[in-house]
């Protein structure tokens, strides 16, 4: 599904930025007020991509119990060392039932904060109110922190070195978190049960896992991913690329995501039209993948709130279908 924006691919340079100095609008989205922005549309479930959150899924409701994120560590063998995440587990989770897990990446300069210290990002809500009208399976939601540095002195920043514990997360993820996952909580295993989304940085590196492991994830959400996937040049940094324009593709015959979004506001400040060219290149190397624009949504919440609410709409309708 395509929708053209008006914003020039020349704009991705030049587009402007709120002030870098609140780091916490790279790792989460620039603040939205904390009211519904959603679209207050009758709800049906079907395949199609909604701009915009229903108001019905991400509002608070007086009769629906919702989970709290708790915090847990495990030990990287590949950062070795003790490491973070956050972790949404349903209210009334249970050893005696098992349940699908999203992995759900931050933004540059996050942590495992980042998402479960925003209420205005409607996680908890969305996918509490998404399971008890039946449409989803009550689901885990972990939260890492995505810095998968051996060093604990580097820091992320804008260049080329700073970057790449970003990109050695995908090491981190499959080696160490999603066995400490799976053998620490009762969790479905298997692509169809295994979920994958990220914004910005996280929507960056959500491509990169997706394409570089496409058989561990059956429904994957990449929201205004940032640039570097591929060489380019923007107001932040000229980055190396993590593979050629060439390569943004699953390789041949490999088992490839029932799902794989990928969407960005059409009035992005941070990452400009980056995620267009994603779609583009996809489309021209043949990786099947939706794609869709937030008309009027900076980088903000707008765009995860929608981006969570359609990865979750499709896997619902997926799992309707069977
Ligand atoms: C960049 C532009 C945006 C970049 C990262 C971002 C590493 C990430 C933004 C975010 O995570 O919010 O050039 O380079």
């Amino acid at each position: 599904m395509t929708q053209d924006s008006n914003i020039s691919s020349e704009e991705n340079n030049t587009a402007s930025t709120s002030s870098t100095e609140d780091m916490s609008s790279f790792a989460s989205g620039i603040k939205t007020e904390d009211t519904e922005t959603g679209s207050d549309t009758e709800f049906v479930l079907n395949d199609q991509i909604e701009e915009r959150c229903p108001i019905t899924y991400e509002a608070h409701r007086s009769d629906v119990s919702y989970g709290e994120f708790t915090h847990g560590t495990y030990y990287s063998t590949t950062c070795e060392m003790d490491r973070g995440y956050s972790i949404l587990l349903p209210s009334d989770y249970s050893e005696d039932k098992k349940y699908p897990v999203l992995y759900l990446l931050h933004g540059i300069f996050g942590d495992e904060y980042s998402f479960s210290g925003d209420g205005s990002n409607k996680i908890k809500e969305i996918v509490g109110n998404m399971a008890a009208d039946d449409l989803i399976q009550e689901t885990i939601i972990v939260c890492p922190n995505m810095y998968a540095a051996k060093d604990p002195n580097q820091k992320p920043a804008f260049d080329n070195e700073s970057c790449l514990p970003y990109d050695n997360f995908i090491n981190d993820l499959v080696t160490d978190l999603m066995p400490h996952i799976e053998s620490s909580y009762s969790v479905l295993t298997g692509r169809e049960n295994t979920y994958l989304a990220g914004f910005s940085m996280g929507g960056r590196e959500t491509i990169y896992i997706t394409l570089k492991r496409p058989e561990l994830f059956g429904y994957v959400c990449a929201i205004s991913s940032a640039p570097g996937v591929v060489p380019t040049k923007d107001k932040f940094m000229t980055h190396d690329g993590q593979m050629a324009e060439s390569e943004m593709r699953f390789a041949e015959d490999a088992v490839t995501p029932d799902v794989f979004i990928v969407c960005c506001g059409t009035r992005d400040s941070v990452v400009g039209t980056y995620p267009k060219q994603y779609h583009e290149l996809l489309e021209a190397n043949g990786a099947d993948h939706i794609w869709y624009e937030i008309t009027g949504a900076d980088h903000d919440n707008n765009a995860i709130k929608g981006g969570l609410f359609n990865l979750f709409k499709q896997i619902a309708y997926e799992k309707s279908r069977n």
